[in-house]
């Protein structure tokens, strides 16, 4: 089993509902167990401002998976969900991101592990924190260490 972190996201057609949908789906992922999820934040949107803000959660999940499986099972997930793809960096219905798998890096075509953005992303370094406050990413540096140029004031916690 590895230990992954997921990062998701939607700002199209009831946001929170997606993400909680979404939760529920990673829930029934093959050889895998859902052993933690962040709770929800609203986030203004990184790109483009002509559009909602986001709703954006993480979740750690240990799998037996080979990475590209999993991307394979997110992608289907995403799809359930309607997903289109209409402009780069545009709205989207769910949004599915492996940031991290385990201590490996990847780079493939389809995949590069760590997520490259992640020290950009302050709805993906909230929430990690939120699970894994000592977490640490493979070059060695602490998550806790990107809030010196990654503030987190802006994201705002989603009640029930
Ligand atoms: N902005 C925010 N706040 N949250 C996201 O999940 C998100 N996802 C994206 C882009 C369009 C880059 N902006 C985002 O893909």
């Amino acid at each position: 089993m590895v230990n992954v972190y997921i990062g998701l996201g939607s700002n199209l057609d009831d946001p929170k509902g997606h993400v909680r949908q979404a939760l529920e789906d990673l829930k029934q992922l093959p050889h895998s167990q859902l052993l933690l999820a962040s709770k929800l934040y609203l986030s203004k949107p990184l790109g483009p401002q002509d559009q909602d803000d986001f709703v954006n959660a993480v979740v750690l999940l240990a799998t037996e998976l080979k990475p590209i499986t999993l991307l394979d099972e997110l992608q289907a997930i995403e799809q359930q969900h309607q997903r289109v793809r209409e402009r780069h960096w545009g709205p989207r219905t769910l949004d599915l991101d492996i940031l991290l798998f385990g201590n490996q890096t990847l780079d493939q075509p389809r995949l590069t592990v760590p997520h490259t953005q992640i020290s950009q992303r302050d709805f993906v370094v909230g929430p990690l924190l939120e699970l894994s406050p000592e977490l640490v990413l493979p070059c060695g540096t602490p998550v806790r260490h990107l809030l010196r140029h990654c503030p987190i004031d802006g994201l705002i916690c989603v009640e029930d």
